[in-house]
């Protein structure tokens, strides 16, 4: 990151690096997706499926290890997120420590960084991303500048950063995305608004609303703090991008699939990855995350299942002797006050 770049993105809150993924490895990818699209499409009602963060519909597929769900914001077009892509083909393995844009991350996070969410978007005709964040957010997605260069403390000065933010998000184009292909757009500076937007959702009604058409193995970087959202998508080219999120190793993960859990990685995956690779993510583990009971094969969900009614039926049995308790109280209360009442006359009746 040059001063220019440091400029621009303390001033704007994105940065648009060109050219960031080879043309070979943007192709791949986006094959990938390609191949992956019907698959998810036909199979994202199926079971078994799990809630995760923000009451959205999982549906798990153990063999690509990700899990999906679609939503539409508006405009008609459906989106499918397929979060924990990086599972699904090696081909993804092309963005998991790229250095291009980890050299950019680095500046941008304290000390050592992971990956704590990996979404694979598919933005059919019509779609629309509904405008999101921007202005006094929490501290998990706030920008964050430091103001004067700082190191982590265990690591060395070289490792000096001005910013220290705790989400930086990394959209890559698989495709040539102009502005009619429903490209990312950001309200510039809003990640330094003192107000939340009056505007709501829609892009299209937000004054200073800024499109970013991108070219295919473009990387968009932006603080996760800046209003953003996905324009229109008016043609009839599925939207196909890979988003990433980073953060220093200790923060949670951002995906709703597992929110503020860990990220999920296949064993298959993490005997792909080198060293460098391994040390963005968590090793392997059932897909437990913290926000969402999530499977990893068909006999763990159906121990989840058995596990969650037992919880209910607990929870149900609480409920009951907490309202019995109640009535004891009460009975027991005017037993007391029919007591006293006795006493008192007793007390009062002459002798
Ligand atoms: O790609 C889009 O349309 C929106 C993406 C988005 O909201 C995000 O990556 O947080």
């Amino acid at each position: 990151m040059d001063e220019f770049e440091r400029y621009q993105f303390d001033l704007n809150g994105y940065l648009l690096v060109k050219g960031a993924l080879t043309r070979d490895a943007t192709s791949r990818c986006l094959a990938a997706a390609d191949i992956m699209e019907q698959r998810i499409a036909s199979t994202i009602d199926d079971e078994p499926h799990f809630v995760g963060h923000y009451g959205l519909r999982y549906h798990y597929d153990e063999e690509l290890g990700c899990s999906s769900y679609q939503t539409n914001h508006g405009g008609g077009g459906l989106q499918y997120v397929v979060d924990d892509f990086l599972n699904a083909d090696p081909a993804f393995d092309a963005v998991v420590g790229h250095e291009t844009v980890m050299s950019y991350v680095h500046r941008m996070i304290v000390g050592p960084v992971k990956i704590i969410s990996s979404e694979l978007r598919y933005r059919h005709r019509g779609n629309i991303t509904g405008t999101h964040m921007g202005g006094p957010i929490d501290a998990r997605n706030r920008y964050s500048f430091f103001g004067r260069q700082q190191t982590a403390s265990s690591e060395s000065r070289e490792n000096a950063v001005d910013f220290d933010l705790l989400n930086v998000r990394v959209l890559y184009a698989l495709h040539d995305m102009p502005e009619e292909n429903g490209a990312l757009c950001v309200v510039p500076g809003s990640h330094k608004a003192n107000f939340h937007s009056p505007y709501g959702p829609d892009p299209l009604k937000e004054p200073g609303m800024k499109v970013i058409p991108m070219q295919a193995g473009d990387a968009l970087l932006f603080t996760e703090n800046l209003r953003h959202g996905g324009y229109p998508n008016t043609v009839d080219r599925t939207r196909k991008t890979l988003h990433l999120c980073f953060g220093p190793i200790w923060v949670g993960s951002q995906s709703p699939a597992h929110y503020d859990g860990v990220v999920h990685v296949t064993e298959r995956a993490w005997q792909r990855y080198s060293e460098a690779q391994r040390s963005l993510l968590p090793p392997p583990s059932p897909m437990l995350g913290l926000g969402a009971g999530v499977p990893t094969s068909n006999a763990s969900f159906q121990a989840m299942r058995r596990l969650q009614a037992e919880v209910e039926e607990l929870a149900r049995r609480n409920a009951e002797l907490e309202r019995r308790n109640g009535q004891l109280g009460g009975a027991f209360r005017a037993l007391l006050e029919s007591i006293a009442g006795a006493f008192g006359r007793a007390l009062r009746r002459p002798n």
